[in-house]
């Protein structure tokens, strides 16, 4: 059964010992991210603030930062993510549209939206501004009436104004691009069913409706109603929504933010968007999340995607396994396993990955045999430790696309937000297969009987 929306997310969450409430009060200034952290880096709950910062609406984070409450937001476990993913996504289900929802139950116009209403905190020390970290945000393509939904970070300028960073290549950006001199309507919804957001942070090709790809993940398509002011529908279980524009030649300071690679970035001028309404539910909840250096959510709500839809959609055959690491913030590191099926096959497969849309942000990929699990560093390491001659089997590949937000590169580069990245493949697969070492191990009939009487040994704690 689908979660009808965010609150039922919240409750199963709950209810299977994923959330914390924080009684105290909590302040939105730099106390709630310092929190945030602590908990991030003991891998802990998700995190309900009942009083953030005195604020009666309360404030959550941290719902999907780990791999098994993505799995309950999916209905699944942790080892079924990928395959549910590729199963379920094979079936897109477009949204239905209803009269109205709970996300109408209060509506302001003009010149009383104000989005100090919710409690939005300043997350990191150097943020140059309170910040909304968990939006979706909905726009349609100016020529083909195609929908996007996707997360933009969305800084607060001023009760009716935020500041949005969506990189050249994000959809939203292309869109815009195509109507540069007229407003581009935009809704940003907060605080919904786990399914939209998730599908809204996949790598999911332009085009895609990823309110569809949603539908296919929750197995019920979304109820979506239509705005107030412009021409836009929005999940109608929303805890929030702004509706606003994006004004042509219109750029405001935005930065600095404390960003899932664990560093700043550039503070620059970047488009806002001019709020004209906001609609809420009756006792609204605000979710966001705390970003910066990993472990964070982002990671993982960056990774589970990517592998999955490097899964789905790599064209060679023998892809086993992939594995984005939480230290290569989710989007960077790569480790996929393969059944190499003839020599240089390793880098076969590792020009595939990185030529695939869900592969294109990665930096350093590592191409392992099928004996070893991509998500378990020490045994990833043994493979490079035994399995790779650098001169012989690592490639760079040079200017390929690089995100902005990649501390490592020059800061001209960043500042057009067209970075280019050099990229690393280290085929550790065995070369030479079928006369390489063989992998020691007890004897079998050895092993299988010590298994049987593992008793007998007196051994404790194993
Ligand atoms: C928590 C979170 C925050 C994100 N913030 C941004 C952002 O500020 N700017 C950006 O360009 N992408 C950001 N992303 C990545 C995009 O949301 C993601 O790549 C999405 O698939 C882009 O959708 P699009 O291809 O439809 O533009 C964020 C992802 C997550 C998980
Ligand atoms: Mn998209």
């Amino acid at each position: 059964m689908a979660y009808k929306d965010f609150r039922a997310f919240l409750a199963k969450l709950e209810e299977t010992g994923h959330l914390a409430r924080v009684k105290a009060e909590v302040d939105l200034r730099y106390e709630v991210g310092a929190v945030c952290r602590k908990v991030l880096n003991a891998n802990g709950p998700a995190l309900l603030f009942e009083r953030p910062g005195g604020y009666s609406v309360p404030l959550v984070t941290n719902c999907l930062a780990t791999r098994p409450r993505y799995a309950v937001a999916l209905e699944t476990t942790p080892d079924m993510l990928h395959r549910e993913w590729v199963k379920r996504t094979s079936h897109p289900l477009p949204p239905t549209t209803v009269k109205t929802g709970p996300c109408k139950e209060n509506i302001l116009l003009g010149d009383q939206v104000d989005l100090f209403k919710l409690p939005i905190p300043i997350w990191n020390a150097l943020d140059g501004g309170a910040y909304i970290t968990f939006p979706c945000h909905i726009s349609k393509d100016p020529e083909t009436g195609e929908r996007n939904c996707a997360m933009y970070r969305t800084m607060v300028h001023d009760k009716r104004t935020v500041g949005i960073l969506a990189a050249p290549f994000r959809h939203l950006s292309l869109q815009r691009a195509k109507t540069p001199d007229k407003p581009f309507p935009v809704a940003i919804a907060l605080g919904l069913d786990p399914s939209i957001h998730i599908a809204a942070v996949a790598p999911f090709p332009q085009g895609t409706d990823e309110m569809a790809m949603a539908g296919a993940l929750r197995g019920e398509p979304v109820e979506m109603v239509r705005c107030e002011t412009i021409p836009l529908e929005v999940p109608a279980h929303a805890e929030v929504v702004l509706e606003g524009e994006i004004p042509p030649g219109v750029l405001r300071e935005e930065g600095h933010f404390g960003e899932f690679t664990g560093y700043y970035g550039l503070r620059l001028p970047r488009p806002v968007v001019e709020i004209k309404a906001m609609t809420f539910r009756n006792n609204m909840i605000h979710q966001a999340v705390y970003e910066g250096k990993p472990p964070n959510e982002d990671s993982i709500m960056l990774a589970v995607p990517l592998e999955s839809e490097m899964l789905r959609l790599v064209s060679l055959p023998g892809l086993r396994q992939v594995h984005m690491s939480v230290g290569g913030c989710g989007a960077f590191n790569a480790v996929v396993s393969i059944e190499k099926r003839f020599e240089g096959y390793g880098k076969m497969m590792g020009l595939a990955v990185l030529g695939a849309w869900a592969g294109r942000q990665i930096k350093n990929l590592i191409i392992v045999d099928e004996d070893i699990d991509p998500s378990d560093p020490r045994q990833v390491e043994w493979a490079l430790a035994t399995r790779v001659q650098p001169h012989r089997d690592v490639e760079i590949i040079k200017e390929a696309l690089g995100s902005p937000l990649d501390p490592s590169l020059l800061e001209e580069e960043r500042a057009t937000g067209h970075a280019r990245t050099s990229k690393m493949i280290i085929d550790a697969t065995r070369y030479d297969a079928k006369d390489f070492e063989i992998v020691c191990r007890p004897q079998e009939e050895a092993a299988a009987r010590v298994e049987r009487e593992w008793e007998r040994y007196g051994i404790p704690g194993i």
